[in-house]
């Protein structure tokens, strides 16, 4: 990705640690709880800085207009249940699932280091976010972990003539020996529901195959899937079933509402699904000794070997590690926008 935000317009550099500060400011003047706010800014500003830009500082309005619509509760306390040895709950009270993984992340890791195996089952949750974030750090500390999430209703299934799915993303995270964790995560639809949204400001097309309009009919035109239209999963029927397998284990396993299974028309401004979240965190030290990152170490160098030059969560350590040295990309005008919701002249 080269050094824009997607976008032509004029931007800027900020350290992490300022805008960090910037947006938990913009949160707990929004009303979300000062811990909650912690969390919500560190994961946006961590998206902006890895150039994940449709998960980046780009989501505020969605986040401010969805607690003003008091559809998401910022000041929501997880309560976590410890249900089996290999099982941990949490009802996120109606708030957001970030700080409801945080609530319950040291006892699932616990539990993944004894058991070799732990499932955070998370309901009546707001993720509004990329969810890379969610399970990377648990590679940083040798496990490997997937998660998924569900969204809101936006993707026809294949064979199906509406939409029903939501672009329900799948994201997995393992320890590579030398080298930072091994870390996908994609959409289980065509585009994110995130990129389609950036497409229609920009005025760009969306590649053939992203979605249909208001008719059903296959378009590129971004306004069109936007309004009245819909998304495709990626590779059809494989994708589709991909993203009913997130339905499932996302909300039919945790107790968390389906991606249809919401209503928010009763909130006007509300952007954020509520839904549920499903992490499972494995220690592969119980598999084959401590050979599991050497063995992903192996297979990463025979894909180099058979031509791989880009692998998944590669381009974003590369934006990492340059906002490092130079500060994190924003857009001048978004970063004006930001200054004046923290209250900053
Ligand atoms: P992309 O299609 O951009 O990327 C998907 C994955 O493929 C990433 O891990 C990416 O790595 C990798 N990748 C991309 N291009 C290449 C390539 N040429 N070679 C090798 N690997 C590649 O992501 P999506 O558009 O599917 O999703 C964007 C974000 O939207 C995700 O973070 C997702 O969690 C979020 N989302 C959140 C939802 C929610 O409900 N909270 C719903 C739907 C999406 P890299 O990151 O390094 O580019
Ligand atoms: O980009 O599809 C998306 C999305 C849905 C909820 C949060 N992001």
């Amino acid at each position: 990705m080269s050094d824009t935000t997607g976008s032509t317009s004029p931007t800027e550099r900020v350290p992490f640690e300022a805008l960090v500060a910037l947006l938990q400011r913009i949160f707990t003047r929004h009303g979300v709880a000062p811990e909650v706010a912690r969390v919500l800014a560190h994961n946006c500003a961590t998206a902006q800085r890895d150039g994940a830009h449709s998960h980046g500082v780009f989501r505020v309005p969605g986040y401010l207009s969805s607690l003003a619509s008091g559809w998401v509760d910022g000041t929501a306390v997880p309560r976590v249940e410890d249900v089996a040895s290999g099982f941990v709950r949490v009802d996120a009270g109606g708030g957001f699932a970030q700080p409801a993984l945080a609530a319950a992340r040291p006892l699932l890791v616990e539990k993944a280091r004894a058991a070799g195996i732990a499932v955070l089952a998370i309901r009546n949750s707001h993720h509004f976010a990329a969810l890379w974030p969610d399970v990377e750090p648990f590679a940083q500390e040798g496990l490997v972990a997937l998660s998924v999430v569900n969204s809101m209703t936006c993707v026809v299934p294949h064979g199906g003539q509406k939409p029903l799915f939501g672009t329900n993303p799948i994201a997995f995270a393992a320890p590579c020996e030398g080298s930072a964790p091994i870390v996908f995560d994609m959409a289980t639809s065509a585009l994110a529901h995130g990129d389609v949204q950036i497409a229609a400001r920009e005025g760009h097309r969306v590649p053939p195959g992203s979605g249909v309009d208001r008719e059903g009919q296959p378009t590129t035109d971004p306004a069109a899937i936007l309004e009245g239209g819909a998304l495709l999963p990626f590779g059809g029927h494989k994708g589709s079933a991909l993203s009913m397998m997130v339905e499932l284990l996302a909300a039919a396993l945790t107790g968390g509402n389906f991606s249809f299974g919401f209503d928010w028309s009763g909130h006007p401004g509300a952007k954020t699904p509520w839904t549920g979240q499903l992490l499972i965190v494995i220690d592969p030290d119980k598999g084959q000794g401590s050979a599991f990152a050497s063995r992903s170490r192996e297979l990463v160098e025979r894909m180099q070997d058979v031509g791989v030059t880009r692998l998944a969560g590669e381009r974003r350590y590369r934006e990492r590690a340059r906002a490092q040295v130079e500060g994190v990309l924003v857009g001048r005008e978004e970063l004006t926008r930001l200054q004046g919701l923290a209250g900053k002249v």
